[in-house]
């Protein structure tokens, strides 16, 4: 059993894909361990972002995340960083195969509607950040 951070972006708030693109992991039967519709500020993304901070996109990035609210989820089950990963598609979506979450609905390398771990570190590391252990209740 494994529990990963999803992140569905501002733009996916925006676009009204939030319930769409939860279905996705509730259709594939991962648990939504915690959740909650919060505003990331700046000091939240640079933390989030940390390998990313020193990016010359970086402050583009950061006004994008922080633009509009978000939903922090931790998605849980059986290979769950992996497979979430693998349901998201690569970066951008105009490279993202068809039949993942980028790869339907973006057509952006920043505007790309979801983020997931990329591996079990960055699964602690993020979820941490964004969920307290008493938060997190699946
Ligand atoms: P991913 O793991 O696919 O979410 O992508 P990365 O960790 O490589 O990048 C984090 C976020 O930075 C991406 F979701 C989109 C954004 N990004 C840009 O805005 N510009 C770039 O040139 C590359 C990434």
């Amino acid at each position: 059993m494994e529990r990963t951070l999803v992140l569905l972006k501002p733009d996916c708030v925006q676009r009204r894909l939030m319930g769409r693109l939860l279905a996705r992991f509730e259709d594939k039967g991962y648990t939504i361990a915690a959740m909650k519709l919060m505003r990331v500020t700046p000091e939240l993304a640079k933390r989030h972002y940390a390998e990313h901070v020193h990016k010359d996109w970086y402050p583009e990035l950061e006004a994008f995340i922080t633009g509009g609210p978000i939903v922090a989820m931790a998605v849980e089950g059986p290979e769950a960083i992996r497979v979430v990963r693998e349901m998201v598609g690569v970066t951008n979506g105009l490279k993202a195969a068809p039949g993942t979450i980028r790869g339907d609905f973006s057509t952006s390398q920043q505007q790309n509607l979801v983020h997931a771990s990329d591996g079990p570190e960055s699964a602690r590391r993020e979820l941490a950040i964004f969920f307290t252990d008493a938060e997190i209740v699946g």
